[in-house]
């Protein structure tokens, strides 16, 4: 007997879904889980009011929440929906990988859905991605290269330039590095690697409290850089001789372990959004800045940008075939999003995506046009928080304080300045304004846009 008609459409439904893996991606503090939390509530919700897509009236229909593939946990939403609602507080930095996967059905795709799969992470785990799909040799050339050449990290680095040039025993160069790495944790320095130095692969995070108060004797005492005690491994020379083979053996096991997971998951992303808090980058200064620009580019470097096979194919017929390095699925869009935006005055966003501009990279720009990749630029937060009063007054709630205050928040330079020393600019954080009721979504600021660019549904982007 011939199928009913529901089951049909049902089952084309099932055939014709739209896979979309999105990488939230960003630096420690960039607003990756609170962008994630917030997405999620919109989607699972959504009021084309609150939240307008396509023309305006296309709506989302929540259909399941999926498995996860590749065994990793599910992103605690309901969690971190809470903390926000409920508590009144930011979700709790992320410690472990997660994961979250849902099935939408959108009401102008009538025989289409729409799977979409996120990945939340540590975001000190980006520098770890100049690990990823390179040898300890590859990996050493290029931390002794920023240490060598860049300025900020340069200033920190005789010591243990000095030590690994000559023939010290491995606890006296381990011992090095992690001072060296205190120093850049204290100077805002974000090329921190092997990560683990600040969140181990089981999620034990820096005790920030003991190292405000006992600064970098407590990390170079405490924390490891590698997977145990017994496999740590720091940079060396390529003169370094039998030391490097050991070092060689802990730097692939930590790969294995932390690193070649999370690069394979971002390798096969669809999409991207590329989370940077500009705010954060003026208050860190020139050394946060340019750390940031240097794992951005490890990151770009590591994934096929644009899915255009035939442009691959031209430039190199062996690597098409074998299909190792140039995927046939490869990025299609990257939004940067320039995050928090509400904890800078509304006057200046013009001037904040100015700024974000200037940080994309050149790799990008030729994946735009040699491979088709599509990017754009976004002035988002997640969470709006905060009212824009009379320049520069921005309203909020601030911690340790009752009811709401009105303060003055930096404002925004119109050119990334030359030189600039950390905590020139201050933006306060605030506490976050979300509605109790868990269905609700918050307040946000450009997020649609966001969406519409990043799920295809801007126009003549489907
Ligand atoms: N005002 C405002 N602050 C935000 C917003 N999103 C995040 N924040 C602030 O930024 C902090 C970090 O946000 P998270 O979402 O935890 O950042 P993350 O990128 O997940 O950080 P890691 O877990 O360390 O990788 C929060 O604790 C808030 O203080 C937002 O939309 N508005
Ligand atoms: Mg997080």
């Amino acid at each position: 007997m011939a199928a009913p008609f529901s089951e049909l459409t049902d089952r084309l439904r099932r055939v014709r879904r739209r896979p979309v893996r999105l990488g939230i991606v960003g630096l420690s503090q960039s607003g990756k889980t609170a962008f994630t939390t917030a997405l999620i509530n919109h989607l699972r919700r959504h009021d084309p009011r609150r939240l307008p897509l396509g023309n305006g009236t296309v709506t989302l229909d929540w259909v399941a929440r999926l498995p996860t593939q590749g065994g990793l946990p599910e992103f605690p939403y309901e969690r971190c929906r809470d903390m926000l609602g409920l508590k009144r507080e930011w979700p709790r930095k992320t410690v472990a990988t997660s994961e979250y996967r849902c099935l939408l059905h959108r009401s102008d795709w009538p025989s289409r859905s729409l799977d979409l799969d996120l990945l939340d992470f540590p975001g000190e785990r980006l520098a770890d991605l100049s690990m990823a799909g390179r040898s300890f040799r590859q990996w050493s050339e290029s931390v002794l290269a920023l240490l060598r050449t860049v300025p900020e990290y340069h200033a920190h680095a005789d010591e243990y330039l000095a030590l690994v040039g000559s023939a010290a025993p491995p606890d006296e160069i381990l011992a090095a590095y992690r001072r060296l790495l205190s120093r850049f944790v204290g100077a805002y320095l974000p090329v921190i690697t092997p990560s683990s130095f600040l969140v181990t692969p089981t999620g034990d995070y820096v005790d920030m409290d003991r190292f405000n108060a006992e600064g970098a004797p407590y990390l170079e005492a405490h924390r490891l850089i590698g997977l145990d005690a017994a496999t740590q491994f720091a940079p060396l020379p390529e003169s370094a001789g039998e030391l490097a083979s050991e070092f060689d053996r802990h730097y692939r096991g930590y790969r294995a372990q932390v690193v070649d997971p999370l690069a394979r998951w971002l390798s096969s992303c669809t999409e991207l959004a590329i989370l940077i808090d500009v705010a954060q980058l003026l208050s860190g200064g020139s050394g946060y800045i340019n750390g940031v620009k240097r794992n951005l580019s490890f990151l770009l470097s590591h994934l096929a940008l644009g899915q255009r096979p035939w442009h691959a194919l031209a430039g190199n017929l062996a690597q098409f075939l074998s299909l190792e390095r140039i995927r046939l699925r490869g990025v299609r869009r990257i939004a940067f999003i320039a995050t928090k935006a509400d904890r800078i005055h509304r006057d200046d966003h013009a001037k904040l995506e100015h700024l974000l501009r200037d940080l994309i990279p050149d790799a990008v720009k030729d994946a735009a046009f040699h491979a088709g990749l599509r990017f754009e630029t976004f002035v988002c937060a997640a969470v709006s928080s905060t009212t824009s009063l009379e320049y520069p007054m921005l309203q909020a709630r601030l911690p340790g304080h009752e009811g709401e205050s009105v303060f003055p928040t930096s404002s925004v330079p119109s050119e990334w300045p030359e030189s600039l020393p950390p905590l020139r600019y201050r933006f306060p954080r605030v506490l976050p304004s979300a509605p109790e009721h868990r269905d609700t979504p918050p307040r946000h600021i450009g997020l649609d846009r966001a969406i519409n660019f990043l799920l295809g549904m801007s126009g003549s982007d489907r």
